[in-house]
């Protein structure tokens, strides 16, 4: 299997992390989205969108990294992905809850903090930071309180829901999440953190 990727992005992350994790082999090809080679027609032709990560397995080519995380996690019967219909629909609540509230929390402090000063766009929008902030801090709580008493998101092991909800923890240090209110979720993102495949994962540099 061929997995188009941008190591720097938590969308490519949390996908690689999980076939590390499970053992599973993928040719890596790296796109370049600083170039805008994700707007190649041959890229555009695999992902009309025009984003990464992309998976191609053969004639079947699949995009979006929570869909992918679930057809990886599928090839073969393992705990990130338990066969239950109670424990997946539970995993599809917090990636579909990741995709719709938690990353768009997320992803304006990595953009203004953090993206912005790699790429010399200028300094961080106050109130943009000032929005996210606030969602931030409504929706870490939810998190907070749910890992006050559970040691990954969903039973007692480690799932897919963890590795797309700590996807968008990627940059909280050098994009400066507020986070020290929640040392539930401090707690269980260090468990995540030792795992070798986040480790293996992290963006360089
Ligand atoms: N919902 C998509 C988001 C993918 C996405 O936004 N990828 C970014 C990198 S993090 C991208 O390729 N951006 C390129 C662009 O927008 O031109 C997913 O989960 O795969």
């Amino acid at each position: 299997m061929k997995l188009y990727y941008f190591p720097a992005s938590p969308n490519t992350r949390k996908v690689h992390a999980v076939a590390l994790h499970l053992g599973l082999e993928l040719d890596l090809v790296w796109v370049n989205l600083l170039e805008g080679e994700q707007h190649t027609p041959a890229l555009r032709q695999l992902n009309p969108t025009g984003r990464t990560p992309i998976l191609q397995d053969g004639e079947f080519v699949l995009w979006e990294s929570t869909a992918i995380m679930q057809y990886l996690a599928s090839q073969h019967p393992n705990d990130l992905w338990p066969a239950d219909a109670r424990s997946r629909a539970d995993i599809v609540r917090w990636q579909s809850w990741q995709l719709a509230h938690w990353y768009s929390a997320c992803q304006p402090l990595q953009f203004e903090r953090v993206v912005k000063q790699v790429l010399q766009l200028g300094a961080p929008d106050p109130a943009i930071v000032a929005q996210a902030t606030e969602r931030f801090h409504k929706e870490a709580q939810v998190l907070n309180q749910h890992l006050a008493d559970h040691p990954y998101l969903v039973g007692d092991r480690l799932t897919l829901a963890d590795f797309s909800v700590a996807s968008d923890l990627t940059y909280a240090v050098p994009g400066q999440f507020p986070l020290a209110d929640y040392g539930h979720i401090r707690a269980w993102y260090d468990r995540i953190d030792a795992l070798p495949a986040w480790q293996q994962t992290a963006p360089q540099g």
